[in-house]
């Protein structure tokens, strides 16, 4: 079984390489992002809720990213394994999925962080928010707080997974194929 964390700032390419490694892996895509903003199209309470702090740049609590989490655990099993694209973004968040997946007698197997600089990020990212109209996407302080939630938040969960020796750094500058090679090497 495949447990893998796909990593990275935003705009790092967790979402387009996520895609490419379901198909080779046969693993399920949990993209907590793309939870939200299903939540937030169908306007539930819970999207609501996250709304206000994903159109600023901001981590949405961790109470209500984990409990989703969870539960969409439940509601996908798969015994290949599974892609978490965007969660854990915080230590609460990485404990709480440790925990998660002990219930389910299983662990995270890899760790796989993307790197790619700064304004490459933003580049990405206000080209995306032409086409996307996330809103997230289309203004650069917002992307800048982005990255300052990732550097500030997110980034200690990969010393988090690599003490317990499963973390990995990539490239993620160059092509979606180059960048995806590099990922299949370390899976296979
Ligand atoms: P996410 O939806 O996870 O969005 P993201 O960080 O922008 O990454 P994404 O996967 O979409 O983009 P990708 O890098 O693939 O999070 C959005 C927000 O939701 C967060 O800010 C937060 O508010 C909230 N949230 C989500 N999870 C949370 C959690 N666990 N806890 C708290 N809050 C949470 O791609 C970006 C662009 O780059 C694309 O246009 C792509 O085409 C392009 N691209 C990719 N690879 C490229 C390459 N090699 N070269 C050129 N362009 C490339």
């Amino acid at each position: 079984m495949i447990n893998l964390i796909i990593f990275g700032p935003p705009g790092s390419g967790k979402g387009t390489q996520a895609q490419t490694i379901v198909e080779k892996f046969d693993l399920t895509h949990i993209s907590t992002g793309d939870l939200f903003r299903d939540e937030i199209g169908n306007e539930t309470v819970l999207g609501k809720k996250a709304k206000e702090y994903m159109n600023q740049g901001n981590l949405v609590p961790d109470e209500v990213t984990i409990g989703m989490l969870d539960n969409k655990l439940d509601q996908s099993q798969n015994p290949a394994g599974y892609i978490f694209d965007g969660f854990p973004r915080t230590l609460a968040q990485a404990e709480a999925l440790d925990e998660i997946l002990k219930k389910r007698n299983t662990k995270i197997t890899h760790l796989i962080a993307l790197d790619v600089n700064d304004d490459e990020i933003v580049n990405r990212l206000l080209e995306r928010g032409k086409t996307s109209k996330r809103p997230d996407d289309q203004n650069e302080e917002i992307i800048r707080n982005r990255i300052e939630e990732y550097l500030e938040k997110t980034s200690p969960v990969f010393n988090y997974y690599n003490e317990q020796g499963v973390s990995n750094k990539v490239d993620g500058m160059g092509s979606m194929d180059d960048i995806f090679n590099r990922i299949y090497d370390i899976l296979s």
